[in-house]
């Protein structure tokens, strides 16, 4: 296959070729998980540092951590997301707290 029709691309695979570069990068979720140590105060301070809360919407996601075990403090690209998990896990460490954050992909786009 290696005469000139052969690299002469069809409507079908030029729209395939097109669809694929046009994909939506995946989206990750940064959740906080509760624990029976951290102060309420700490982890609404990382939800104004890190996430950009204000305070009255930081104080309703840590009672919702706090009440249901977890949740999430928003979406973001890969390396965006694993850049907040490891600053708000060094943060609490630092602070010697138990706080936990971590990521999972999002199933929405
Ligand atoms: N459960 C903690 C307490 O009672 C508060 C807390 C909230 C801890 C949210 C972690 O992600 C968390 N002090």
């Amino acid at each position: 296959m290696s005469n000139e029709i052969s690299r002469v691309k069809s409507p079908a695979v030029i729209q395939q070729k097109a669809a694929e570069k046009l994909k939506l990068p995946k989206r990750f979720k940064v959740l906080l998980l509760n624990d029976d140590y951290t102060p309420m105060d700490f982890v609404i301070i990382v939800l104004q540092k890190y996430f950009f809360k204000e305070y009255s919407q930081a104080v309703k996601i840590m009672l919702d951590v706090h009440q249901k075990g977890r949740a999430i403090c928003g979406v973001y690209t890969r390396d965006i997301a694993e850049t907040k998990v490891a600053l708000v896990n060094d943060f609490a460490k630092q602070h010697e707290h138990p706080l936990l954050c971590k990521m999972e992909e999002s199933d929405i786009n």
